[in-house]
Parts: structure tokens; C-alpha cells; sequence
């Protein structure tokens, strides 16, 4: 019995000596003194040993002891802290610190702001909608009539639980919606996603981005829009590249025209991406139709009004050099992080 408390006694000592400050000795403190195989538990084991008048004064003993080891452990815990057991508790300032992940802007949004800037420049509003829309705000208004190929099930997205709904298939929508509810003179741009039930593929998707524009005021002419369209194009390809018109049909005008632009690449000279022809089309345009004008409440004697829509992928596939369209919707970190830093 006195030798188990002398050695007590010097246990104590030896806990009271130590210094630990990191997590690996506190560890092992822990795992020598309290651990299950430690030598609290050893030292209980010796109760047996223990003659029965001292058993009483020899569990209080061991108890205290032990309730002083747990405390000792308390206390360096919290000095410890989260100290990652080698260099102490004292913060090394002189470690570089944590990288900031730095986000960057989808290349659709770079094209899409880029495209919408150079219209405001010249007195285009930003108009915005709903991506869900009904029959009238993206056929019926637009002159596109009840049995187009158009409005078939094959090219729409329509709401199953209510089909008189329907995921709109160009912007033209939000610019049934300006002219409905404001006056001319109108001058809007309408970017925003589109949906068409296609194929995908590394050339088309199910869903895609456009911007719109339409201006609508007394005296507009078909010479306001191919000048609105080559101011356009010259700040947003540079001053050398050329364009062309080619006659089209759209319901929703007339006379309606296809915009070329000269190839990018090849500088018209003719290479893969123009196909040889030394062109490459980005978009399609032409003068409101009278009709479309009187579904939204406008007077098509007193107005007139250009209108026109363009993709933002091909663009920006062009710009960026992107080969495959289902890149954009990936959301793959390792093609997204290329255009940190770009605005
Ligand atoms: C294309 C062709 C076009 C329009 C869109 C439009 C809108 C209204 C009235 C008349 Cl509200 N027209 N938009 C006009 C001509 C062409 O888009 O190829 N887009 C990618």
C-alpha cells in the first residue's frame, strides 16, 4: 500500500513537470496516463492486491489522482488548440496565406455584355422576361400562323401538366411584351435563353442564347437597320470586316434579310469554318411586320419598326475559339477557369 501511493505521488510529480504544448504530446500524455491501457487503468487493476481495511483510502487516492490527470488534460487541450502538433501553439505568420478562389464569367455572358454594350451606345434599353411564356407572346402575336412548323411539338418544349404553356423559342416574346404595354418610340435589346427541342450535338443544343432587337418609331426605315447593324459589327469584329445582306423570309417581318459578316478566319479568302464561301452568317433581320405591329396594339400606318435576332454561341465559339457547343453547359471547371480575369 505505501509503495502504490509513493508511487502516486511521484506521478503527480512527473505530470506537474511536464510541458506540453502540441497535439501530438498531448496525445500521447493522454494515451500513457488515461488511455484504456494507460496507468490510471493499470493502477485500478491493483485494487485487487489491496488488503480490504485499505481499499476505501486507496480507491480515494487513486481517484484523486486521476481526477487531477483529466484536468491537467483539460487544460493543455485548450492551449493546444488546433495547433497541428510540430510547431506549437504559436500561429507561423510567416506561411503564405490561403488562395482566394477567384471566380470568372461564363464565355455566354462575355459575348452577351459585349453585344448588349455596343447597342446601348446607340440608345438600345435592356428589356427582360419570362423564359416560360404562352402561345400568343411567342407565336400567335408574332404573325406565325395556327399550323407552322415552328409551333410543332417536335421544335417546342411545351409545359406537360399544362400545354398552353410553353418554353419560349426565341426572345421575340419580351418584344411582343415591350410594344404591348409601352409606346413608341421603343428601342430595346432582348438577350436571354431560348429553347428548342433539337438534337444535341457539338453544333446545336436543346437550349441557347440570343439577343433581339427591335425599334419601333415614326419614319424607321430598312437604311436605319443595316446601318444599326453594321455600326454593330464593326465594333464588335473590328473595322475591316464586311458584310452583306441576302434576301430571307421570317412571318414575323417583310421585308425580312440574312446578315453575312466576312469570315473571321480566313478574312473571305474561303477556309472550313466558312464552308469556302468566305462568309459566315450571324443573323436575321428585317422590317416589322404591319400585322405584328396591330396584334400588339401599335398603329402600322403611323409606325414602323426593324427588327432582329442573333445567336450569342457561335460568336462566341468564333471569339474564343470553343469547338463544341455543349461546353457552355458542362459547367467543367477546367474550361471555365480559361476565362478568369476576362470582363
Ligand atoms: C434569327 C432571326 C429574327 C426577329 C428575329 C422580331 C421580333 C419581333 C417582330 C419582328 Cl417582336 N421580328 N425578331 C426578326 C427577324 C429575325 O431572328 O435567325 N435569329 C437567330
Amino acid at each position: 500500500m505505501e509503495q502504490v501511493l509513493q508511487q502516486l505521488a511521484d506521478l503527480r510529480k512527473e505530470i506537474e513537470s511536464l510541458q506540453i504544448s502540441n497535439a501530438k504530446a498531448l496525445e500521447e500524455y493522454r494515451i500513457k496516463f488515461l488511455g484504456t491501457k494507460g496507468l490510471v487503468k493499470a493502477l485500478m487493476g491493483e485494487m485487487k492486491n489491496v488488503a480490504n481495511e485499505q481499499k476505501k483510502a486507496f480507491g480515494q487516492s487513486l481517484n484523486e489522482f486521476k481526477q487531477f490527470a483529466e484536468a491537467k488534460y483539460e487544460e493543455w487541450k485548450n492551449g493546444v488548440g488546433e495547433s497541428n502538433g510540430t510547431a506549437g501553439d504559436i500561429p507561423d505568420v510567416t506561411l503564405p496565406g490561403d488562395a482566394i478562389a477567384v471566380g470568372s464569367r461564363h464565355p455566354i455572358s462575355l459575348m452577351r455584355n459585349r453585344m448588349v454594350q455596343i447597342f446601348q451606345r446607340l440608345g438600345f434599353a435592356v428589356a427582360d422576361g419570362p423564359e416560360i411564356d404562352d402561345d400568343w407572346h411567342n407565336f400567335t402575336a408574332l404573325n406565325l400562323p395556327e399550323n407552322h412548323p415552328a409551333r410543332d411539338m417536335q421544335d417546342t418544349f411545351y409545359i406537360s401538366t399544362n400545354p398552353a404553356w410553353l418554353l419560349r423559342t426565341h426572345t421575340s416574346n419580351l418584344q411582343i411584351r415591350a410594344m404591348e404595354h409601352s409606346k413608341p418610340p421603343i428601342r430595346i435589346v432582348t438577350p436571354g435563353r431560348v429553347y428548342r427541342n433539337e438534337t444535341i450535338s457539338a453544333r446545336s443544343h436543346c437550349f441557347f442564347h440570343q439577343i433581339e432587337g427591335l425599334y419601333v418609331d415614326e419614319n424607321v426605315s430598312f437604311a436605319d437597320l443595316k446601318q444599326t447593324l453594321y455600326f454593330f459589327v464593326q465594333e464588335m469584329f473590328g473595322k475591316e470586316v464586311k458584310v452583306r445582306f441576302r434576301p430571307s423570309y421570317f412571318p414575323f417581318t417583310e421585308p425580312s434579310a440574312e446578315m453575312d459578316i466576312s469570315c473571321l478566319l480566313c478574312k473571305g479568302e474561303g477556309c472550313s469554318v466558312c464552308k469556302k464561301t468566305g462568309w459566315l452568317e450571324i443573323l436575321g433581320c428585317g422590317m416589322v411586320h404591319p400585322k405584328v405591329l396591330d396584334n400588339c396594339g401599335i398603329d402600322s400606318n403611323k409606325y414602323t419598326g426593324f427588327a432582329f435576332g442573333m445567336g450569342i454561341e457561335r460568336p462566341a465559339m468564333l471569339k474564343y475559339g470553343i469547338k463544341d457547343i455543349r461546353l457552355f453547359s458542362e459547367n467543367d471547371v477546367r474550361f471555365l477557369k480559361q476565362f478568369t480575369g476576362a470582363v
